[in-house]
């Protein structure tokens, strides 16, 4: 870590980063992967990488790895619905889609995924057995939303997602909402608010797929803060939310888990930025979190579920530690 005391809550890969544009095949002109979906799929860790062309062009596009650090793209992208007008017009003619998260429910892979056109933020859904094929079920919401994850599991029978709304002047807060078809939804509520975090005053929302342990839903989520040149700086946060009802937040660490430290976290397309869309849980409990860096490579974290669910309870001190006043509005 170059200028801050070691982080107590995950080890950077040294290998970092672990995908970048010149890694796809060149006749694409691919210049950035970032904020990739993650899923393990027939025993290969499949990445489903957002990457952006010479004219910021988003494809889908899958990479695979056998041990989750070295990964190889496919010789193609994924194909979109590009014939359907709808698609096209809520997407700047199919161009604009991106930050894909992968969920396992009912036998199938559901993404949920952003879109932006002149309309600002979707959410879009796509659906998948083989990762080969892709069956586009349409937008999701209305504008204007970004970010949103499905759960893995029905809430009395229900289809549930976690989602970021921006509530207020492109201010966005965790919320929830239900839905029998993945189609509908509604039931919506707060989770909770960009206040109440003095380092996610500028937005908080989902990150990757919500992990069920014994303690209750363990998200790990993204947060955005506004230095004085009006930067955003975009950073990783984890809570957990209750087992029945995870419209209430139980418990959350109060530090930033990850933060931009690295060059190639501070330096890219968008400077200071971690992401994530995507982490594999592994079978002995480590959990690898894949982010994107600046929104221009793909890099790794390693951690544990012990140590993110001692972080919820803040039982881990990181040094300097001083627990946060209870502020903002609810
Ligand atoms: C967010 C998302 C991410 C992106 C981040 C920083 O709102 O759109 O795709 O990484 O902004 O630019």
């Amino acid at each position: 870590m170059k200028y801050s005391s070691p982080n107590p809550y995950l080890t950077r890969y040294k290998g970092n980063p672990i995908l970048q544009g010149k890694d796809f095949p060149h006749e694409y002109g691919i210049r950035h992967v970032f904020n990739s979906g993650m899923i393990k799929y027939k025993g290969k860790y499949l990445m489903m990488c957002r990457t952006e062309d010479h004219r910021l062009r988003d494809r889908f596009w899958i990479a695979e790895s056998s041990d989750g650090y070295k990964f190889k793209p496919r010789p193609a992208p994924v194909k979109m619905p590009m014939g359907n007008k709808e698609f096209q017009d809520y997407t700047y003619n199919g161009e604009v889609y991106y930050d894909p998260r992968i969920t396992f429910i009912d036998g199938k892979y559901y993404i949920i995924h952003s879109c932006h056109s002149s309309h600002t933020c979707r959410l879009s859904l796509l659906e998948t057995e083989d990762f080969e094929k892709f069956k586009w079920r349409g937008f999701i919401c209305e504008p204007d939303n970004r970010n949103g994850v499905l759960f893995p599991e029905k809430f009395n029978g229900l289809y549930c997602r976690m989602d970021r709304p921006n509530t207020d002047a492109n201010i966005g807060d965790i919320w929830v909402s239900y839905s029998p078809d993945l189609i509908h939804w509604g039931q919506s509520r707060c989770v909770v608010r960009n206040s109440q975090l003095r380092w996610s005053w500028g937005k908080i929302g989902p990150g990757s797929v919500p992990i069920r342990t014994k303690e209750g839903w363990l998200c790990i989520f993204h947060s955005v803060y506004t230095v004085c040149n009006y930067q955003f700086v975009y950073n990783l946060g984890v809570m957990l939310l209750d087992l029945k009802d995870p419209s209430k937040c139980i418990a959350m660490c109060d530090d930033m888990i990850l933060s931009p430290e690295m060059d190639y976290e501070l330096h890219g397309q968008t400077p200071s930025v971690v992401f994530t869309a995507g982490h594999i849980l592994e079978d002995d409990g480590e959990i690898k979190i894949y982010y994107g860096g600046a929104d221009t490579v793909m890099c790794v974290a390693t951690t544990t579920l012990k140590t993110l669910l001692d972080a919820c309870h803040n039982r881990i001190k990181a040094p300097d530690h001083t627990p946060l006043m209870p502020f903002g509005r609810k």
